[in-house]
């Protein structure tokens, strides 16, 4: 099985041309303003989202993929401006390898930026009518549902897992559902397919969000290109964490409370990380993400055959296989 990298390298044209889409949509005469959204956007990061608009629009439309890079460049511009306010809520130094833009330029600067790309996608996403335009929103507005639930968890031990995976479905499920629906609705096409691929892009962010929360244990910080335990560090609750709290004893529970409300501390990240193993947290969570990558690809199964759809199974499979790779 090829990594996301290598699957990324097939698409690198359409990649390329997304980003070229991204520079001239954030271009202003603001030259301050230019270099910061830039420094962001030249950072790179996977571009998942832009590609999944692409592969879905190239599905359900016979018309060039061209007519969807707008469309594209759009939610990578949300997705980058929720990157940029999460930094900034979360202070973190590093993001896709580089200092993040709070850390460059400062808090109040990045905020600018934050808003100023999202006002920029609004923009690109009006090219498309008023349907798409409230796709984008809705999607949008999930995130900060996403954001404010976690947010008013943090810290919680007793966080459910059905909470959690609303917390997910909002911050990342949703976003990748809007990027199939946004495409396939700009494209016209029928309601099978809209569904189909609506119902694929929701199962694969799952996967994708739960195999991210496991890797943030288990991952290596110099092949993720960002710190890990970062979690933890802000007292973030995720699958791993419930399940190992369901599998201790009441006093284990309360050592482990104090111990992340108390702040950082490496030896105990090392520690949680062992008892994860040991109650089985980590391959319950793998499980689970596998469950939400085997839904994605069974969403697909009635819906012919093409190389962009091959690319899409591929990119299930690659999603949960990204814990042996960076871990
Ligand atoms: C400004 C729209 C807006 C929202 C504000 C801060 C906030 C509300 C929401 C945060 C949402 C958030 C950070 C979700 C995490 C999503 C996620 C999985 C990020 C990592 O995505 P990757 O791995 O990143 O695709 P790259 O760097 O590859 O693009």
């Amino acid at each position: 099985m090829r990594d996301f990298l290598e699957w990324q390298t097939g698409l690198h044209g359409k990649v390329d041309e997304v980003n070229q889409r991204l520079l001239l949509a954030i271009r202003t005469d603001q030259e301050e303003l230019y270099r910061m959204s830039r420094y962001t956007i030249e950072a790179g990061g996977k571009r998942f989202r832009p590609l999944l608009t692409i592969l879905a629009y190239e599905i359900s439309s016979d018309e060039p993929y061209s007519n969807i890079l707008d469309l594209a460049a759009g939610y990578e511009l949300i997705h980058t401006a929720s990157l940029i306010h999460d930094d900034i809520i979360d202070n973190a130094d590093t993001r896709r390898g580089r200092p993040t833009l709070n850390n460059v330029d400062g808090v109040a600067n990045a905020i600018v930026v934050g808003d100023y790309l999202f006002a920029k996608a609004y923009e690109l996403g009006s090219r498309y009518g008023t349907t798409v335009s409230k796709i984008m929103a809705d999607a949008s507005s999930r995130l900060a549902e996403g954001q404010t639930l976690e947010a008013f968890n943090l810290g919680n031990l007793n966080l459910s897992e059905p909470t959690y995976l609303e917390i997910i479905s909002n911050k990342t499920a949703h976003f990748f559902e809007a990027c199939a629906m946004g495409a396939t609705e700009a494209a016209k096409s029928g309601k099978d397919i809209y569904a189909a691929l609506s119902n694929f892009a929701y199962n694969l962010g799952m996967a994708f969000q739960v195999t991210d929360d496991i890797l943030d244990i288990v991952g290596d910080a110099g092949k993720l290109g960002k710190p890990t335990f970062t979690d933890l560090r802000h007292s973030a609750i995720t699958l791993p964490l419930i399940h190992t709290l369901r599998n201790i004893d009441a006093a284990k529970r309360t050592e482990i409370k104090e111990k992340i409300l108390s702040g950082p501390d490496e030896a105990f990240d090392l520690d949680l990380k062992n008892l994860m193993v040991e109650t089985g947290a980590i391959d319950y969570s793998f499980t689970v993400a596998k469950d939400y990558s085997e839904k994605a690809l069974g969403s697909l199964k009635n819906t012919g055959k093409s190389p962009d759809l091959n690319l899409l199974m591929e990119l299930a499979m690659i999603v949960i296989e990204r814990i042996e790779e960076l871990s």
